[in-house]
């Protein structure tokens, strides 16, 4: 009996911390997804009513978006209305979005199917422990308490446990990572900038052309925009397969680019670039926001990312006055290597970054006064 309650009490020990990761692991993802269902719903019943769901903070800025929500031109594809399924989050959602990308699927498993039931069962072990050992050894019960100090066996088991499963977690887990950080030869490279508070994308292998993305304003947004809070004027569009290089940098204060859907988080930090990438697999428009605080507006700076066919991107880049690298556009998006010298000054930076990304920083001066601009003219009151 000693033996027995010196076992308890060692696997009590041993798991408590394990129980502990166990309650706090789960939580940031659910909180993405529960976050945000009540804007969903509220767009879902009034779309299109300018007094039942006023946007704080944006009453300044609402005439500015009328202006940058009507294209001047027609648009080089139809728009991608939102799908419930994916790209955006749902009421009342608690799990991970639907991932489009390889490594977010495989993310996704990983915490679905490995870390989930691991934290589940240490949870209901440990808890089922405590519970025995307050009812069974409690002092009224055990008048003459135990004198064990030490059993060899036990100390080994309840090192060896915990080792074994963070072995098993680690190994996987690294992996992802390590994946992550590899990219593989890009196909198209954007470069984002965070902006307080909007987004701006120029996309330097296609003629560095640049869009201005600002949230719409309730009264402006229409249901085929998107949710409110995470519909925007000028979406981000890339082709559907193509390994898309993001590189990251921003203009003011610490911004945050997310897409869940994409498995895509990077930091926007004023005066860096850093860089990651993804490869959709699925067309549609697939949703995110600023995931660092950044400001009074932090929550009304969404991102709104359109995945079209080669295309359809090509008709994009020509409507936005960029052009594809290469002779044939929709047959050789590979931005990475240019054969037309209309192209080759714009992209030459951009191709050794992989490795490197020191060569792309002086493109970091130079990019503000464009951005400054249009952002100054979309914001209308903005300082
Ligand atoms: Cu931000």
């Amino acid at each position: 009996m000693k033996l027995l309650k010196t076992f308890m009490m060692g696997l009590l020990m041993a798991g408590a911390p394990a129980a502990a990761l166990a309650q706090a692991g789960p939580v940031p993802a659910p909180a993405v997804a529960a976050a945000t269902p009540a804007p969903t719903v509220e767009a879902a019943k009034t779309p299109l009513s300018p007094t039942a769901a006023p946007t704080p903070g944006a009453t300044s800025a609402s005439p500015d978006a009328r202006e940058v929500a009507k294209p001047a031109t027609a648009p080089a594809y139809p728009k991608i209305a939102p799908s419930q399924d994916v790209g955006m989050p749902i009421p009342g959602g608690f799990e991970i979005q639907p991932q489009v990308t390889s490594i977010g699927t495989d993310a996704k498993w990983f915490h679905n199917v490995v870390l989930m039931p691991i934290i589940t069962i240490i949870s209901l072990f440990v808890l089922l422990l405590l519970v025995w050992v307050v009812f069974r050894y409690r002092a009224a019960a055990n008048p003459v308490p135990s004198k064990t100090s030490h059993n060899t066996l036990i100390e080994i088991v309840w090192t060896l446990a915990p080792v074994l499963i963070l072995l098993v977690i680690a190994v996987p887990s690294i992996q992802l990572l390590a994946r992550q950080y590899a990219p593989p030869k890009a196909d198209l490279t954007v470069k984002v900038i965070g902006n307080q508070w909007y987004w701006t994308y120029q996309y330097p292998d296609n003629g560095d052309f640049e869009l201005v993305s600002n949230m719409l304003k309730e009264g402006v947004r229409k249901p085929e925009d998107g949710p409110r809070l995470l519909a925007v004027d000028e979406r981000m569009v890339v082709p559907v397969g193509a390994v898309v290089k993001l590189i990251v940098t921003s203009n003011d204060v610490i911004h945050s680019f997310a897409v869940p859907a994409f498995w895509t988080k990077m930091d926007a930090v004023p005066g860096r670039l850093n860089e990651t990438w993804f490869k959709a697999d699925r067309p549609g428009v697939y949703y995110g926001q600023c995931s660092e605080l950044c400001g009074a507006r932090h929550g009304f700076m969404p991102i709104a990312v359109d995945v079209v066919s080669r295309p359809q991107f090509a008709a994009w880049v020509a409507s936005k006055g960029g052009t594809m690298p290469g002779a044939k556009p929709a047959d050789n998006p590979d931005a990475t290597k240019p054969t037309s010298p209309a192209v080759a000054g714009p992209a030459a930076p951009t191709k050794p970054e992989m490795a490197t990304p020191a060569p792309a920083i002086p493109a970091t001066g130079a990019a503000p006064a464009v951005t400054s601009q249009a952002a100054t003219a979309n914001q209308g009151s903005q300082p």
